[in-house]
């Protein structure tokens, strides 16, 4: 059995767990926070066989989507009479950041 842990965008989270579920796969959702941005994304936890995890990377491709964000740096320490004016940086977010772990048991009581 396998874990795929799924950190996808917020705006996506419904649509892939609602694709998941009407596949036949079971997931968990959990609200989650990325390091970089400190924004709200949502990270996914799917269990299943081994043999079905290429079609759960084939759902997740199918509903996440890469957006571009622009973001201003931080100012650096300046001087009082130093002007700085910061220039937006683009970045690519998702569509998924996609981990596969081995399970080692799983049990439902
Ligand atoms: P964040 O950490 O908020 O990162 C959002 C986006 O910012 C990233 O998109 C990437 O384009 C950029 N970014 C992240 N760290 C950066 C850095 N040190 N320098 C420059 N740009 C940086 P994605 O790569 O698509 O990642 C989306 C979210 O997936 C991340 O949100 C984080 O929550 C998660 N993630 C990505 N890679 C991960 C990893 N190796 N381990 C754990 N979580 C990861």
């Amino acid at each position: 059995m396998k874990l795929v842990i799924s950190i996808v965008q917020r705006d996506d989270a419904d649509e892939l767990l609602t694709a998941l579920t009407d596949a036949g796969y079971k997931a968990t959702l959990i609200s989650t926070t990325g390091g970089f941005l400190r924004e709200g994304n949502a990270t996914l936890c799917i269990g299943t066989d081994a043999e079905k995890v290429e079609e759960v990377l084939g759902i997740i491709r199918e509903n996440c989507h890469t957006r571009t964000r622009y973001v201003s740096p931080l100012a650096p320490l300046t001087e009082p009479s130093e002007f700085y004016i910061p220039e937006p940086v683009e970045l690519e977010v998702g569509g998924a950041t996609v981990f596969v772990i081995d399970v080692a048991r799983y049990e439902k009581f």
